[in-house]
């Protein structure tokens, strides 16, 4: 574990690390092929800082950042953490519905929103009481980040923070509820760095680092923020999706050295007909997380690019990779080993340990667990039980001491890496006005990536197609949930009581 002064703004710890590399590129847009370098970054975070210093938002208050992987990105969330002031970065992929729930939930009082999310939140402004401000990225105008910089004086601004204040939020979500504020503190981003960027990946200063999760992700956050700022290193960011053609052109283009994705997009790299030579590429590491990566996809890539993919899991609440493989002694079809600094342990339903090849829940101790969860004591009582943060993910452990996945105890969906509760996709598809009865599961591809599958119950007389009820779903949920296979199906298996038997309909699927 990495020692932490006690008075410390993890903001500062970060620029003050790159103070004697002032012209090197930190960040660069893909697509503008605009750059901002150390230096550039440190003095427009500090003007961002004292901007919101001088405007009155105080230390500890929230302020939501929903914003593409540009440059003003890095700017906000340091500049904010400087100020002491709590960013909540927000998965820009959402509805109007889930930001309206975060914003209150958080009582955010300022919001940074990309310009062409706008039209997401314009339902939303003048609506929430405790919201007093909108700052647009990507734009010039009065109410721009860009006149927020320019206005902040050119004086340092760290506010006082100690390790252990809060720092930043992300939202978790779960199978049920709402969608958790997961409070993490100052002391957090450089454990992850240097317990998984420096000592897994060995990531050091002539990196240049590209990751398809972006910022707001946990996984994203450390990938192409925290690890490349605790070396020195240079990121590329992409705004926009990361298709194969943009990945490729980004991995072509900018040559870098590591490579951060998820089993559904190696999956997709490797379909594309267009994809370069290996010795076309720069790569030295390529990691996976967000979903198992399945042995085949990384022999695949292995055996094409020349480079092992380090297949590991993180989560939100343990902010970054816990459990790995390593360079030189991957096996693929498990997830690795544990990441020195974190310890884990399998629980079974008895509430033992378990033995090798038993399978119960991965449980993790480490010193980047989450403080809690904003607003919700009984969800914060159930995952954070004391020094040990429960997974909800079923693994077994084998007298090597790699771990192998075994799915969820809960029925969640892991989808391109992102979480999916398939009750509320069943939900959705409910206010579809034909349909009876809904029951969502996830079903593998022929990659052996999982997406969700609906099984639906029309009512009598009534008819839909596949893709009217998929049209359905995306319009109301982020685009990502909707069912990739509709059955019509004459009834739902149910036990006696009408509980609807899920597994049922997924032996049936397999
Ligand atoms: O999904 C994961 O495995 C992951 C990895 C790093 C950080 C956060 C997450 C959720």
């Amino acid at each position: 574990r990495v020692e932490i002064p006690r008075d410390y703004n993890a903001a500062h710890d970060l620029l003050q690390r790159n103070a004697a590399r002032p012209d090197k590129v930190a960040f660069v847009d893909a697509t503008t092929g605009d750059t901002l370098t150390y230096g550039q970054l440190a003095t427009r975070s500090h003007r961002l800082a004292a901007a919101m210093r001088a405007q009155g938002y105080a230390p500890e208050t929230r302020v939501m950042l929903a914003m593409l992987d540009t440059l003003e990105w890095p700017v906000v969330f340091l500049g904010c953490i400087l100020a002491g002031v709590v960013p909540v970065a927000a998965n820009t992929l959402l509805t109007t519905k889930d930001f309206e729930y975060m914003l209150r939930d958080s009582r955010a009082q300022a919001l940074f929103v990309s310009k062409a999310l706008l039209p997401t939140f314009e339902p939303l402004v003048g609506r929430i009481s405790t919201l007093r401000q909108v700052f647009v990225a990507s734009d010039t105008g009065e109410h721009s980040v860009a006149h927020l910089i320019a206005s902040g004086p050119d004086t340092p601004e760290i506010a006082g923070t100690c390790c252990d204040d809060p720092c930043f939020w992300l939202y978790s979500s779960g199978s049920t509820g709402a969608p958790k504020g997961t409070v993490h503190l100052h002391g957090h981003l450089v454990q992850t760095a240097e317990l998984y960027g420096r000592a897994v990946l060995g990531i050091r200063e002539e990196d240049v680092v590209y990751s398809a999760a972006k910022l707001f992700f946990a996984y994203g956050l450390g990938n192409a923020l925290t690890f490349p700022m605790s070396v020195g290193a240079t990121t590329v960011l992409l705004p926009s999706r990361p298709t194969p053609t943009d990945v490729f052109r980004v991995l072509r283009d900018f040559q870098p050295t590591i490579f951060y994705g998820v089993p559904t997009l190696y999956a997709a790299l490797l379909a594309d007909a267009a994809r370069p030579k290996k010795s076309e590429l720069n790569l030295r590491v390529c990691t996976s997380a967000g979903e198992a990566l399945p042995a085949d996809i990384g022999q695949r890539w292995t055996s094409e690019y020349g480079v092992e993919i380090l297949d590991g899991i993180g989560s939100t609440e343990m902010l970054h990779i816990f459990l790995s493989n390593r360079p030189g002694k991957v096996r693929y079809g498990t997830t690795g080993q544990p990441v020195p600094g974190y310890e884990l342990r399998i629980v079974g339903d008895d509430g033992r340990e378990c033995g090798h090849g038993e399978i119960g829940e991965l449980q993790i101790s480490g010193p980047s667990a989450a403080l809690m969860y904003w607003n919700n004591r009984a969800k914060t009582k159930a995952t954070f039980a004391g020094e040990w943060t429960r997974s909800g993910d079923k693994y077994t452990r084998d007298a090597d001491g790699y771990y192998t996945y075994g799915g969820r105890s809960d029925d969640m969906l892991k989808v391109g890496g992102i979480y999916v509760s398939p009750f509320e996709v069943e939900a959705c598809l409910m206010t579809h006005d034909a349909i009876l009865e809904a029951a969502v599961i996830g079903v593998a591809d022929s990659d052996g990536l999982v997406k969700p599958k609906a099984y639906v119950v029309l009512k009598s007389g009534r008819q839909a197609t596949a893709e009217d009820l998929q049209a359905h779903v995306k319009s109301r949920l982020a685009p990502y949930k909707y069912p990739r296979w509709i059955a019509f199906v004459p009834e739902l298996p149910k036990t006696a009581t009408g509980k609807i038997q899920r597994f049922k309909l997924r032996a049936a699927a397999t």
